[in-house]
């Protein structure tokens, strides 16, 4: 169960964030409005929501998931593995500090993304990305050791249509595992019952489970109806004006 999260206002200059998505500029009314959705989205599934300001520095901050990893025994920060964005860790150590008074942190060369860390019960995937390095994989697999956690690493550097390892499965409870097609046979998957997504909702696969939702983006009707069938409770939320740069669910909060 979770209590709490962490999310923050997108700025007026969110169009100038990072982007490999071809659907056309954010609108900002629309962003806002998404945003206040999802908010309200983590309330109602019993979250306690701890709101920053838009921090107009960065223009990705509102992607908060990728500078920290906040697990029940500690929370590590991380040190995102594109330059424009590593000061936003400074700006979010604050708030994490209210709730883990010691966390650890991802020291340079090492760079991690937190949207490359997927959380499965007491084990950890670990995404070697474009933005997580090697050493940064190293540096944290060390750290979960530290808190009690075992976790492995998967490359997901080949596969061009994601970001992070984290745009392509969810661990959603129940030893269910949400997986897109390309990575469903993934040996390390082997041990879950998972739920696969087709090549045209791949963006779906990026869901969060939440207490007892499955927060899941519209638009992907195949997903939403499995996840169904099989007795979770998707609460679906507009995700268009995120998705233009390259953002998905799970990015837009810290959940703990
Ligand atoms: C970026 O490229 O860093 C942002 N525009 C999107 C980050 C999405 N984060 C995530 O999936 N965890």
């Amino acid at each position: 169960m979770f209590t709490n999260a962490i999310v923050r206002i997108p700025g007026s200059n969110f169009d100038a964030g990072l982007t490999t998505a071809d659907f056309g500029a954010p609108c900002l009314d629309l962003v806002l409005e998404q945003h206040r959705l999802y908010c309200l989205a983590l309330v109602e599934c019993g979250l306690a929501l701890t709101t920053l300001d838009a921090d107009l520095r960065f223009p990705d901050s509102t992607f908060v998931e990728d500078t920290a990893i906040l697990t029940a025994h500690g929370a590590i920060l991380t040190r995102p593995g594109t330059a424009s964005r590593e000061g936003e860790v400074d700006a979010i150590r604050t708030a994490v500090l209210d709730f883990f008074p010691s966390p650890l942190n991802i020291e340079a060369p090492g760079t991690v993304d937190g949207g490359d860390i997927c959380e499965a019960e007491n084990h950890f995937f670990i995404g070697l990305s474009h933005r997580t390095n090697e050493e940064g994989a190293r540096q944290l697999a060390a750290h979960l050791a530290s808190l009690g956690y075992t976790s492995s690493t998967i490359d997901v550097r080949p596969m061009t249509t994601i970001l992070h390892l984290k745009s392509g499965i969810a661990y959603i409870g129940g030893n269910t595992l949400v997986v897109m097609e390309e990575m469903a046979e993934d040996g390390q998957f082997r041990g879950f019952d998972r739920l696969r997504v087709s090549a045209e909702e791949s963006y779906a696969a990026n869901c969060v489970r939440v207490n007892d939702c499955v927060l899941v983006a519209a638009g992907f009707p195949m997903l939403t109806a499995e996840l169904r069938a099989q007795g979770f409770s998707p609460l679906v939320l507009d995700m268009s004006e995120f998705q233009k740069m390259d953002g998905g669910l799970s990015c837009l909060s810290l959940r703990f």
